[in-house]
């Protein structure tokens, strides 16, 4: 009897899975009145989420969605009803580009000009595409993008209100990275929340500057680093004492991108055999970092990291090598055969013998993860992440996992084969006593409808499948992040 080969057997059509990547030019708001399931009456306040909304420019495709520009959503929540309402980052590029009906710059994943290489050439402006994380914080909604500062938005109608120097602290041009992590016991601000957050300079030596926020946006302390080499620095882990970054094993030769051919993202190369750095900076800026040696793998999110012990422990999404597509090929066509997988991997560090050692906590491809707000920086028993419907390999995400990082305890709900998923959104029930009292929001895209839902989840039993499903009015393109806010 024949049987296909199991790397052509899918879980899912390549065709549903590209429609989720094209563009949305609606902006609108509307009661989220189509369900299917209730709504929690408990369930109160605003999940926000970012990603690129256009995949193109008039026509003029972007060679990676990283490059799209932002599009914010908001999902309020209240009295068992939900409320949506989606609108552009108005970015000075976006409102550039939109009246000039092209491109206009060029993009770091390799988004090009018109006009071939010559039309490229040595331009090295950015555009600030606002479309990586959104957040509520310091009375103010955010929208990140890591290699430029934020913009702020109305949170109530997602009107730009331009771009945001955090009071001062950033100077024009100053970047901030898309990953602000909120400590929900600062020992640095008398056991009240902080936001963490970096921002990275490469270049021959690279600048790590660390910033602390408190809730009412005040910047408690700021700290630069500097480490020897490159860094391509996505996002960090805190804990109570530590922020902790893995300085992965790549170089940059940005000659190709000078002269127009590539995009600096593209220009970013795996070194195989050079061991990651993982760099451990003490939070109030006294005594020196540490870095620690570790196997060479790529990692973009953290998932947590707590102390415990005398060690330092980390929970990240590992990759075997940089996930790079081809360059000369349409994203939407990608191999997920030749691209590695992202895993679950737990390190281990001790600072005084300086050692690390590592295990895989789950080898099935996952993305995204986060957790409880209360065990930021604390050991955790839970983690929800992105996850592929298959096991093993690569593929695109089209279920959601939880870990239990005690038990070992799986549980999975998939959309296969004809949803797709992305970033979970933990939010804690407000009566909750339990890690896991609470709910996962997903935001789910549906290709049979072509449109999304925002899905709801019961995070104890995650297995059981949503508790609701809310039907959009259209589809949002595959997003990056997001954060809920009880207010
Ligand atoms: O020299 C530096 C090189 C560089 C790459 C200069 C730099 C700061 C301009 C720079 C820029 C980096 C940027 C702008 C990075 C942006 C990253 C981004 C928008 C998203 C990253 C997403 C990561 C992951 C893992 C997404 C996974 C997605 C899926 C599994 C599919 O749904
Ligand atoms: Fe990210």
């Amino acid at each position: 009897m024949y049987t296909e080969p199991r790397s052509l057997s899918q879980d899912y059509s390549r065709d549903d899975w590209k429609r989720g990547y094209l563009s949305q030019h609606q902006e609108s708001e509307y009661w989220l009145d189509h369900l299917e399931g209730d709504i929690p009456p408990e369930l109160c306040g605003t999940l926000f989420r970012v990603g690129p909304g256009l995949l193109d420019i008039n026509g003029y495709p972007v060679n990676h969605p990283f490059d799209g520009d932002g599009m914010v959503c908001a999902i309020a929540f209240k009295d068992g009803r939900a409320h949506f309402r989606n609108r552009f980052v108005q970015t000075q590029g976006f409102l550039e580009e939109q009246k000039a009906g092209k491109p206009l710059y060029r993009g770091v994943f390799g988004t090009q000009k018109p006009g071939g290489w010559l039309g490229n050439i040595f331009d090295t402006r950015l555009k600030n595409i606002a479309n990586t994380n959104v957040i509520y914080w310091g009375g103010k909604l955010l929208a990140l993008w890591e290699a430029a500062e934020p913009h702020r938005l109305n949170p109530h109608t997602l009107e730009t209100l331009g771009l945001e120097d955090l009071d001062g602290v950033l100077e024009e041009g100053d970047a901030i990275a898309a990953h602000p992590h909120i400590d929900p016991h600062s020992q640095g601000n008398h056991g009240e929340p902080c936001l963490v957050n970096f921002a990275v300079k490469p270049g021959p030596s690279t600048a790590i500057t660390l910033y602390e926020f408190a809730t009412s946006g005040k910047l408690l302390r700021q700290q630069t680093r500097f480490i020897p080499g490159f860094a391509f620095l996505h996002d960090m882990a805190i804990t109570p004492n530590y922020c902790i970054f893995f300085q992965n094993p790549v170089s940059f030769n940005p000659l190709p991108y000078l002269l127009g051919f590539r995009g600096a993202a593209e220009c970013i190369e795996f070194n195989p055999n050079t061991s990651t750095k993982i760099i451990v900076i003490p939070r109030d800026g006294s005594g020196a970092m540490n870095i620690l040696d570790a196997e060479p793998c790529f990692v973009f999110h953290h998932a947590n990291a707590w102390e415990d012990n005398g060690d330092i422990y980390v929970d990240s999404i590992c990759y075997n090598s940089f996930p790079q597509p081809t360059a000369d090929s349409d994203f939407r066509d990608v191999d997920f055969e030749t691209i590695p997988e992202g895993q679950l991997w737990n390190f281990r560090l001790n600072l005084e013998e300086e050692t690390v050692s590592h295990q895989v906590v789950e080898s099935r491809c996952c993305e995204f993860p986060v957790l409880h707000p209360e065990k930021v920086g604390r050991k955790a028993r839970y983690l929800y992440m992105g996850t592929t419907h298959r096991e093993q390999g690569n593929a695109p995400l089209q279920g959601v996992m939880k870990c239990d990082r005690l038990t070992g305890e799986r549980q999975v709900w998939s959309f296969a084969p004809r949803g797709f998923t992305g970033e979970p959104t933990f939010v804690p029930h407000p009566q909750g006593t339990e890690e896991d009292d609470g709910w996962l929001l997903l935001l789910m895209y549906d290709a049979e409808h072509h449109r999304s839902d925002v899905v709801i989840f019961d995070a104890k039993s995650v297995d059981k499948g949503p508790l609701a499903r809310l039907h959009l009015k259209y589809h949002i393109p595959y997003g990056l992040h997001g954060n809920f806010t009880p207010e």
